[in-house]
């Protein structure tokens, strides 16, 4: 189910690329930044912890027009790759309403492939989620390589479900912007029935969600900059990097974001 504010009448669905390290997934949100204008698109923000490594999520706010009367942004959000981040990968799939899974074509990279997919579904199942029933394309990233693995071969390792799937290039751009399209195809219309059967309720009875209805963007936007402990823009890759202390404090930005995004 996606965040819902009934006051503001807003929406924010959550995107999630998955995958291995290094497979094109902050490429693919870095493309679809750089090509998307001002108005339609948020603040690229890229948050990190310091642990043995660093850390990195990314965070993509993408306006997606209207659900009925309901103003839509898309979430876009990658997750860190390497094996060792299971539980910061499972962290950031809470609540995703659609998955995109960006494998990395290049045939020794088969395994490491098999093994995150293998660890998508594992991860869905601690969120009580089943692979075959939430919203997921493929994307068979980095095809200008040469020694790739068949899309024949993916489609019978990975694709029994028979789910959308995209051959891509996202260093170029290629397959990037349908990759988003075929996945807003799956989760549009299952939002739509979502908040077609849900009951109406304007939770005003919470005095936290009320005050933030009434802070400005800006003011909250602020609190947030400060509650951070650190901040720089990357002009190269017009990142705004943000950094935490702790997974849990990245957890909490992110939940803050979307509620930022519904009540402005
Ligand atoms: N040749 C090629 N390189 C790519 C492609 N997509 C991403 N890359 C490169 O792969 C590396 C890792 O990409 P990145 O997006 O950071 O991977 P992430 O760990 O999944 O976020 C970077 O050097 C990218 O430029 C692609 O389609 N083709
Ligand atoms: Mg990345």
């Amino acid at each position: 189910m996606p965040n819902i504010n009934y006051v503001t009448k807003s929406l924010a669905i959550k995107i999630v690329y998955y995958g291995p390290g290094l497979s094109g997934k902050t490429t693919n949100l870095r493309y679809i930044y750089q090509h998307l204008n001002k108005d339609s698109r948020g603040e690229f923000l890229c948050m990190e912890t310091p642990t043995e490594r660093t850390l990195f999520f990314d965070l993509l706010p993408v306006k997606a027009g209207m659900i009925k009367e309901f103003t839509t942004h898309f979430h876009l959000m990658t997750v860190p790759g390497q094996v060792f981040y299971e539980a910061s990968r499972r962290s950031v799939l809470k609540g995703a309403d659609g998955i995109v899974f960006v494998a990395d074509s290049q045939v020794p990279l088969l395994d490491a492939n098999l093994e995150n997919f293998d660890g998508l579904r594992k991860n869905l199942i601690e969120h009580s989620r089943d692979i075959n029933l939430v919203p997921l394309v493929f994307q068979y990233n980095k095809r200008d390589l040469d020694n790739l693995i068949p899309v024949e071969t993916f489609s019978s390792l990975f694709n029994s479900m028979g789910a959308p799937a995209v051959e891509a290039s996202a260093v170029n751009g290629r397959g990037v912007f349908e990759t988003l399209s075929e996945i807003a195809q799956l989760v549009v219309p299952k939002i739509r029935e979502q908040i077609f059967w849900k009951k109406v309720q304007t939770d005003m009875g919470d005095e936290r969600k009320r005050m933030e209805v009434a802070m400005s963007r800006e003011g909250l936007v602020k609190q947030q900059r400060m509650s951070a402990s650190n901040e720089t823009v990357d002009k190269k890759l017009e990142m705004t990097r943000l950094k935490f202390k702790s997974l849990n404090d990245v957890e909490k930005e992110i939940d803050k974001l979307q509620e930022e995004f519904l009540s402005s």
